[in-house]
Formats: C-alpha cells, structure tokens, sequence
C-alpha cells in the first residue's frame, strides 16, 4: 500500500448475505427474513493524514481507484466495482466532516453479480473502515439506514435489507428485519437444516442490465399500491404494511384484479402474498418444522416467477433439480434476473442435492468442475466487524 501511512494497519470484514424469504418487499417496507454469510468482502487498510482515499483490489479484474474524501465524491464511470466504495465514502463524509482517507486492499470470496450482496458487503466495510480510521463511530441502526441511503448513489433504487443484515446479523440466526422503524430479530437456525447456495451461473449485473428491471420493479409495486390505496378511499402515501392492516388479503387481491392492469395487478399479488410468507416461515423456524418452511420457499418462488417476472430459466431449472433432489423447498434468492438459488434440507440430505446440482445442472454447461465454487452451505454467520489490528 502506498505512503503516506498515519498509523496502524487494520482489517474489517463484512459477509455476504443470503435472503430467506421476503424478496423485494424490503423497498415496499415490508418484513424480511434474510441471514449473513461465511464468506465475505475483507478490507486491510490504514489511515492517511491527508484527505486521499486510494483502493487496490485484490482481484486484477478491478483496477486500482483514488479519490479525495468529500461530501459529494465524483462517480467512476457506470459499473465501475469502486462507486461501491465511493458511495461509502460519500455516505460517511456527509455525516462527518473533514475525514481523512484511507489506503486500503480490498479483497473477497463472494462470488460477484449471484444476489448475495458482494456490492453491499463492500459498501459496509469501506464504511466501517473509514469510521474506523478516523475514530468516529455511528450507532448500528442509524449506520444501516444511512449506508441504504448512500448506497442509491450507483443508481439502484434499493431497499434496506442487505446493509442492515450485513450490519445486524447474529451468528447460528436468521433475522427478521421490520421497517420503518428498522429493528433486527433473530431467529436461531434449527441445527439440522441446511441452506445450501447455488449459482446459475447467470450474472445478475445490478450496476448493469438488471438495475433497469430493479428500479421498473420498485416502481411498479409502488404504483399499484397508490391505485388500490385510491380504491380502498385510503391516503395515496399509506404504506403497503399499513394497507395489509387496513383490509384482508383476500379482498386486497380482489380489489387489484379488478382495477389494475394484468401487470400490476400480479406485482401487487407478488407484494402481499410475499409479505404474508415471512411471519409464517419465521414460525416454522422456530417450531423447527423444515416441511412447513420449505413449502413457503416454493411458494416465494413461483410468486417471483409468475407475478414478479423476475426469475430466469436457469433459476428455475436449479429450484426444480433441488426439488427433485430433495429439498423441502428452493427458491431464487436476492434480486432474481439470474443470481443464486437457495435450498433448504435437513443437513444428512445436502451431500445428495449437491451431487444432483453437479451431476445434472453442473455438467451438462460445463461447469463441474467448479462446482466447489459455484455451490456452498450457507453457514448462518455474524455481522461486519473490525478485527484487531494486525
Ligand atoms: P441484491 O440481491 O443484492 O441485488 C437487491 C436489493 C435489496 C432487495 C433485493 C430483492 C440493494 C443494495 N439490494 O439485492 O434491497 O430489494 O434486491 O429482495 O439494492
């Protein structure tokens, strides 16, 4: 790392996360049941004394990236792997003036682009770096929301979930995350399920194509909440968690038939049923009933397949073949468009589904060999944290 070094080395370390259950409902402020990761985004750095910030990545796809500390630091060009970074940076200046920078060495093993929130990892530990080597700190919750907020700065119109599991997770739990106001409820993962991680092998770039299809998505639940807000004679700004309350579901999805169009009317379906799923799996989580759970995953994921339209055909063929294989349940997890699948099984049945991933998803593309890479246990991890100076 390059001069000049104002003081010692540190490391901060944010997981990945995967999300259970409750896909994009958390931008609609509704309920979510995600979990962090083993695997992680690691940033060594240490303090400047002047205002430079100067990031090398460990892995040579991504170029080395310099720039000053500022309330309002200039994005690299689209899809550039540092406005992660910068976006950080942005965030924290803005709470804090007059930061100095940092040098820092970014590394991971999260696979890019899959829906398990490598950019939000390293939107968490570039911040939790700068806090750090400035002396500064900012409490838990108020840090997810402003990390949320600052992460907009690539253009995705996001919700808060994965800065504030990233954030807020309890190692062995599941939490979940309510909004507005945003607290973190953990869940402790039965000892014998198993959550196992599966690449499509399709890349869901979100500083890319897919953002186009987010943020249409964040609109489109948005508008179909207003339309049937109107209908029910309720405020046009009421919130969807507020809207559950106001009146069944049933008559909701009634409503949103009837006067919405055929594609609004399946985001809203999508919304609610989605939102009615997470309090039910919580629940069988903690009653340890997997089978329970499982059909709740296969139901998340044919409401994101048929109403969301956010799946992809090899989402579906891994969600298929980890049925067959004997999953109790699989679904797409994060924000679909291609990305990962989740599975659920009890922890004797995983060596079978990983054998039937490979043999029948794997090989035919060429790909068993990597198979290590592409597939893995989640194991339910803790949150960002800084590790003592090394
Ligand atoms: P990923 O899977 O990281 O693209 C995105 C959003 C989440 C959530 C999910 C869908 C960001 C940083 N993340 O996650 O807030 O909306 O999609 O449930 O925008």
């Amino acid at each position: 790392m390059s001069s000049p070094p104002s003081g010692p080395v540190h490391v901060v370390r944010a997981p990945g996360r995967v999300n259970l259950i409750g896909e994009h409902i958390d931008y609609c402020g509704l309920s979510v049941l995600p979990m962090a990761l083993g695997r992680s985004v690691r940033i060594t750095f240490h303090p400047r004394s002047d205002r430079e910030t100067r990031l090398v990545n460990r892995d040579p796809r991504f170029a080395p990236s310099a720039f000053a500390v500022n309330e309002t630091v200039p994005p690299a060009p689209a899809g550039d792997w540092s406005n992660y970074a910068r976006a950080a940076v942005s965030a924290v200046a803005q709470r804090f003036p007059d930061l100095r920078g940092v040098d820092a060495l970014v590394e991971s093993d999260l696979p890019i682009a899959a829906g398990l929130s490598s950019s939000s990892a390293l939107v968490v530990a570039m911040a939790l770096a700068m806090l750090h080597a400035n002396g500064v700190t900012v409490a838990p919750l108020e840090l997810m929301e402003l990390l949320a907020r600052g992460e907009r700065y690539v253009g995705t119109a996001g919700g808060g979930m994965d800065q504030a599991i990233i954030l807020g997770a309890q190692a062995g739990c599941a939490s979940r995350i309510d909004f507005h106001p945003l607290r973190l409820t953990p869940t402790a993962v039965p000892a014998d399920w198993q959550f196992i991680v599966a690449w499509s092998l399709v890349p869901a770039e979100k500083s890319g194509s897919a953002r186009q299809a987010y943020n249409e998505r964040t609109r489109g639940s948005d508008e179909a909440r207003r339309l049937v807000a109107t209908r029910l004679s309720q405020p046009k700004d009421i919130t969807y968690a507020a809207l559950v309350a106001a009146a069944p579901v049933e008559d909701l999805l009634e409503l949103a038939e009837a006067n919405l169009s055929g594609v609004l009317a399946r985001r809203f379906r999508h919304v609610v049923t989605e939102g009615t799923r997470v309090p039910q799996a919580e629940a069988a989580m903690a009653a340890g009933d997997l089978a329970a759970f499982g059909r709740l995953l296969d139901a998340s994921h044919h409401s994101l397949r048929d109403d969301y339209e956010v799946s992809h055909p090899e989402l579906d063929r891994l969600v298929e073949l980890a049925r067959e294989a004997g999953a109790a349940g699989a679904r797409l997890t994060g924000a679909g468009f291609g990305g990962s699948i989740v599975a659920l099984c009890r922890v004797e049945r995983a060596p079978e589904v990983v054998a039937a991933l490979r043999e029948r998803f794997y090989a035919p593309r060429g790909a068993a060999a990597d198979v290590g890479r592409h597939v893995f246990v989640a194991e339910p991890s803790a949150g960002a944290e800084v590790l003592t100076p090394g």
